[in-house]
C-alpha cells in the first residue's frame, strides 16, 4: 500500500483508484507502484486493484512487483485468459459484477471521484473488460448514487505488425468513444503506442537497446534499422522467438510508460516544496480536453535564462517535446482540438509569465480555435528539473492510418459469401463481422482527414 501513515495532506490529495487489467494494465500498475517505493514518492493513488482473468499471468505480477494478493483478482472461468477474444474479456467482467464490487469495496473504492484504469488495447481481457468495467462504475456511482466521476483509460496500442491487436484496438476505442455518448464510456482515453514507444527508446538510447535485445534474444543485432524490420515480421505470430522478442519489446517500453503516467498524477499530489498553479486534479484533464488523448513528455529540458533569448528557447522545447516525445505519433502537424499542458521545473522556470510564448510556441500544432489550458508546478529548490507535459486532445495520429489499413486487411481477408469464412469473426472475437465494420468506420470518419488513400473495405 503506498498511503504513508500521518501523511493526511498526501492521502487526501491522492484521490485516484487505479485498475489494471489484463496483462500488459497489470504489469504498468505493478510496475509503476514498485518504481514509487523505491523512489520514496508520495502516494499518488489511494487504493488499487490488479484483475486478470489468467492465473500465471496474476501470480506473475504478484511475485514480480511485489503486490499483496488482497490486490489483486482472479475472475472469469478460464482461469487462462481469453486469448485475443475481447467479448470473452467483456462478458467476464459483466459476469463478476458482485466479486469485483466486493473486492473493489475492501480496497477502500468507495469515496474516490476518479478511476484509472490500464490495459493493453490490443489483447482481450483488458481490451474487453475495459468497457464493461467502466460501464459498472457509473451505473453505480452516477445512475445510483448521483455522484459524478470521472474514469481515464490508459490504453496500449499494439506495435507495428500485429493486426489481429490492430482490430482489437479499433473496436475498444470506437466501444469507449459510443458509450460515452449514454455517459457510460471513459471521460478521457490516453493513448500510449507501444510502436512509438519502441521507435522512441531505439532512437535515444541505441547502444543500450542493441545491447539488451540482443542479449536477451540471444541473436546478433548488426544495426537498429534490423530491429525496427525484424518487428512486423515476428511479432504477429507465436513462436517462442517472438515471444522472446515481445517480451523484450515489452520490458524496454515500460519504463516510458510509466514516466507519463507519475507526469499526469504528480500535479494533483501535495508536496512540501510544490507549488501549483492553477491548482489542477485529475478531474480538471478531462473538462478541459477532448475525449482522446495523446501525451507527449519532454524530461530534463536544458533552459537557461540567462543565455539567450528564452521565447526561442521555449519555443523549441515545445517543437521538440511535440514531434519527437509523443507517446503515439501525431507527426510535424498533430492539429490538436484542445491542449493542457504542465511545465514544472524550479519557480524561477517554471512560471506563469512564459505562459505567452508557450501559447505562441504551441499555435502551430493546434487547430484554430483550440482552447489550451496550463498548469505549472513550482518548485523551491532552484536544481529541481524541468519537465514539460503536453496532453493533445484528438489530434491527427498518423499512425492510426497503420493501425486503420492493418485492421482493414485483416476484416478483408476474413470476409467472403461463405458463412465458414464468416465464422472466423464469432470464433476469434466474439462478435460479428458488421460489429467490426463499424468499429473501423467510426475511426474512418473520426479521423477522415487523412484517410483519403489507404486500404479500403471489401
Ligand atoms: N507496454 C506494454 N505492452 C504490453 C505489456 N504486456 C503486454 N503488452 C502488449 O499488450 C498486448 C496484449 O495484451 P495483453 O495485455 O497481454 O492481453 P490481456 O488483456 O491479458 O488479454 P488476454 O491475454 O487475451 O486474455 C500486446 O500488444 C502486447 O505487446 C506490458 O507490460 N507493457
Ligand atoms: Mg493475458
Amino acid at each position: 500500500m503506498l498511503r504513508r501513515g500521518g501523511d493526511e495532506e498526501t492521502t487526501k490529495a491522492a484521490e485516484v483508484f487505479a485498475i489494471g487489467i489484463g496483462e500488459c494494465g497489470s504489469n504498468i500498475v505493478g510496475s509503476y507502484l514498485k518504481a514509487s517505493r523505491d523512489k520514496k514518492l508520495p502516494s499518488r493513488v489511494r487504493g488499487y486493484l490488479l484483475m486478470n482473468t489468467d492465473r500465471a499471468d496474476l501470480t506473475k505480477v504478484r511475485e514480480k512487483y511485489g503486490i499483496p494478493k488482497e490486490h489483486t483478482m482472479l475472475y472469469g472461468a478460464s482461469e487462462i485468459g481469453v486469448g485475443g477474444r475481447f467479448m470473452d474479456g467483456y462478458n467476464a467482467v459483466m459476469e463478476s459484477k458482485d466479486i469485483v464490487f466486493d473486492q473493489l469495496s475492501n480496497l477502500g473504492f468507495e469515496g474516490v471521484s476518479g478511476f484509472c484504469i490500464f490495459t493493453s488495447l490490443g489483447g482481450g481481457t483488458g481490451c474487453g473488460g475495459t468497457p464493461a468495467l467502466i460501464e459498472l462504475l457509473k451505473q453505480r456511482f452516477q445512475e445510483e448514487e448521483g455522484r459524478r466521476i470521472f474514469v481515464y483509460v490508459i490504453g496500449v496500442l499494439p506495435f507495428e505488425g500485429q493486426s489481429s491487436e490492430a482490430l482489437n484496438s479499433i473496436w475498444a476505442v470506437s466501444k469507449l468513444l459510443r458509450l460515452q455518448l449514454q455517459e457510460r464510456g471513459a471521460d478521457l482515453t490516453i493513448l500510449l503506442s507501444n510502436r512509438t514507444m519502441l521507435k522512441r527508446i531505439l532512437q535515444s538510447r541505441t547502444a543500450d537497446s542493441v545491447d539488451y535485445l540482443q542479449r536477451e534474444l540471444n541473436i546478433d543485432i548488426a544495426d537498429i534499422g534490423q530491429i525496427e524490420k525484424m518487428v512486423p515480421s515476428t511479432l504477429d505470430s507465436s513462436g517462442e522467438l517472438e515471444q522472446r522478442t515481445e517480451q523484450a519489446f515489452v520490458e524496454l517500453v515500460n519504463p516510458l510508460a510509466l514516466d507519463v503516467v507519475e507526469a499526469m498524477l504528480s500535479p494533483g499530489v501535495h508536496e512540501p516544496n510544490k507549488d501549483v498553479f492553477p491548482t489542477t486534479d485529475l478531474a480538471d484533464y478531462a473538462r478541459k480536453l477532448d475525449p482522446v488523448v495523446v501525451p507527449a513528455l519532454y524530461t530534463d529540458v536544458g533552459l537557461i535564462p540567462d543565455a539567450g533569448s528564452m521565447p526561442q528557447q521555449l519555443k523549441a522545447m515545445i517543437d521538440y517535446a511535440i514531434q519527437e516525445c509523443s507517446y503515439a505519433d501525431v507527426g510535424d502537424q498533430p492539429n490538436a482540438e484542445s491542449v493542457y499542458y504542465v511545465f514544472s521545473g524550479p519557480r524561477h522556470i517554471s512560471k506563469a509569465e512564459y505562459g505567452m510564448h508557450l501559447k505562441e510556441a504551441l499555435d502551430k500544432f493546434i487547430a484554430p480555435g483550440a482552447a489550451i489550458t496550463p498548469c505549472y508546478v513550482q518548485y523551491n529548490d532552484p536544481d529541481s528539473p524541468v519537465n514539460l507535459l503536453v496532453l493533445l486532445g484528438l489530434p491527427k495520429i498518423p499512425e492510426l492510418v497503420q493501425l486503420i489499413n492493418e485492421a482493414t486487411q485483416l476484416v478483408n481477408l476474413h470476409s467472403g459469401p461463405s458463412p465458414l469464412k464468416q465464422s472466423w469473426f464469432m470464433r476469434s472475437k466474439g462478435v460479428t463481422r458488421k460489429e467490426l465494420v463499424n468499429a473501423i468506420n467510426d475511426f474512418r470518419e473520426l479521423f477522415s482527414y487523412y484517410m483519403d488513400t489507404g486500404t479500403t473495405m471489401q
